[in-house]
């Protein structure tokens, strides 16, 4: 080559460079990262290795090694159904009478014209998509799974998605993409139903020798791969999932959706199953934890997120990405099945140092893991800031620069980012359609119905007939009420409730 000749060739490679580096600009901006939240079923405060939990979490350590773990973070609920509704429209779940633990079979929850964090940020450029767990309700009543579905997250903001309809533990057990049952066979129709058998279809009851994962309540109907499941289900051989795979499934889903969109800005919700029953690890995990599948299936979701990092690093946009890790309710072991949860969990405390669990008003209930990630934003560090994942919505808009109308939902955002340590002040928790206040460091649950403890599931619920009044800096396992004790404070708390509430 003549000496022309190689400056020619340095030259043009000089301009290919510069001008990727101008479009890397133009995607790098600072108030359009992409966004990814990731979202666990059931799993506890203590579950995580960042808030000291004896299963190793590298990698959700190592996000929340390098970004801001909030130590006062909260679901709205302590159920899955009302927390994903207040995640993804930042309005309080008691407000909306349905917002209860849904039915495969329920239609959706989130009415079309509602706010959502999907829409607020697909008006802002972004391209949306939502992988894993659903829990929102599918159509409007008479769901034929054999059609395009016409309601769900792609009616809600979503441009994608590749969801469960339900639970792991709910039919009917298959993958839905964009409206579609995946592989659905059009000879082989799905029915599903939550009143009665379909005929000659077996269930646990009728056909034990069928079951290989043994069901402790409820969860005697269909069987599906061993499982036995709740709720009916008949037809879709070819479309069933296979539960051992699911983590990979999703993971590969959630890939696909990033390398797609590598070159704008796109939200991805991460919705994963783990730990929810039924515990289904990959046979790679299968007793790694050495505390049983819930255990396995917890560092199983640690290394589906690990690989979802690895992607955005080899696409060159983990710089460029805002992670959100958080969890929809706290954690509960035996939730149906007999799988070794109780009796191999050892020290391990997956509710941390509070009382209560899933389904319970007390901290454990709704006080879950959370951590915000953005390499080069967000200093490391540990906040006291009191947040809800309904302030999401609103902190996430003003980010992207949209406006949204009055919501649950409040600007955090530079709490989110670390740049404040002020939190909201109160904030109403729902556990199984009771609620309670959180102000301050204080917490005052009323008066309730119903048992103080789930006896198959070992969980302290919350509820009493008197008030309830606790102190969390001084106690924070919820022991002592104070409510006698302390009138004046009990008072002050049932006056801010009341407000809100609108009582
Ligand atoms: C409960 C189920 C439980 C689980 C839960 C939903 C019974 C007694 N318990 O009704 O096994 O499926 O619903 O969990 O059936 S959640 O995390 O999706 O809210
Ligand atoms: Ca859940």
């Amino acid at each position: 080559l003549s000496f022309l000749n190689k400056s020619y060739l340095l030259l043009c490679f000089l301009l290919v460079l510069s001008c990727n580096k101008a479009k890397n600009k133009i995607q790098q901006t600072d108030s359009k990262p992409n966004i990814v939240l990731i979202y666990m079923d059931d799993l506890g405060y203590g579950d995580v290795g960042f808030n000291g939990g004896e299963i190793a979490t590298p990698h959700i350590d190592n996000l929340a090694n390098g970004g801001m773990v909030f130590e006062n973070g909260y679901a709205s609920s302590a159920t899955c159904t009302p927390s994903r509704y207040a995640l993804l429209t930042g309005m309080y779940p008691w407000r909306k009478k349905d917002a209860k633990i849904l039915t495969g079979t329920a239609p959706l929850l989130i009415d079309e014209n509602q706010e959502t964090i999907a829409k607020v940020l697909k008006k802002a450029g972004y391209t949306t998509g939502i992988v894993g767990k659903w829990h929102l309700g599918l159509g409007n009543g008479t769901l034929n799974w054999n059609k395009q579905i016409a309601l769900g997250p792609n009616q809600v903001g979503f441009d994608h998605s590749y969801i469960m309809a339900a639970t792991q533990d709910r039919v009917p057990t298959v993958y839905i993409e964009n409206g579609n049952v995946v592989n659905l066979d059009p000879n082989d129709p799905i029915e599903v139903s939550y009143e009665e058998n379909f005929i000659g279809e077996p269930t646990a009851l009728d056909h034990p020798e069928l079951v290989e994962m043994k069901w402790h309540h409820t969860h005697n109907n269909s069987i599906v791969n061993g499982i036995p499941r709740i709720g009916f289900m008949k037809g879709g051989t070819n479309a069933k999932w296979v539960d051992t795979t699911m983590s990979k499934t999703f993971l590969k889903e959630a890939q696909r959706f990033v390398t797609d969109n590598k070159d704008n800005p796109f939200f991805l919700y991460f919705a994963l199953h783990q730990p929810h029953v039924p515990r289904t690890p990959n046979p790679k995990f299968v007793g790694k934890s050495g505390m049983g599948p819930r255990g396995d299936v917890i560092m199983e979701a640690d290394w589906t997120i690990g690989q979802l990092i690895s992607t955005l690093e080899e696409k060159n946009i983990l710089n460029n990405t805002l992670i959100i890790f958080t969890s929809d309710n706290g954690p509960v072991l035996n939730d149906g099945y007999y799988d070794d949860a109780v009796e191999k969990l050892g020290s391990h405390k997956p509710w941390g140092e509070f009382s209560g669990g899933k389904y319970s008003l007390l901290e454990a209930g709704t006080h879950i893991p959370l951590l915000t990630y953005w390499k080069g934003n967000i200093e490391p560090g540990v906040s006291k800031a009191l947040v809800s994942q309904l302030d999401i919505l609103a902190s996430l808009s003003d980010l992207v620069g949209e406006s949204i109308t009055k919501t649950d939902s409040k600007n955090l955002l530079s709490t989110f980012l670390g740049k404040s340590s002020v939190g909201r002040t109160e904030l109403v928790i729902e556990a199984m359609s009771k609620t309670a206040l959180r102000k301050d460091e204080w917490v005052m649950i009323p008066p309730h119905k119903g048992p103080k403890v789930m006896k198959s599931q070992n969980i302290v619920t919350g509820s009493l007939g008197d008030y309830q009044l606790y102190n969390l800096i001084n106690d924070i396992g919820e022991q002592e009420n104070l409510a006698q004790s302390n009138a004046s404070k009990l008072h002050e708390m049932i006056k801010v409730f009341e407000d809100i509430k609108g009582e």
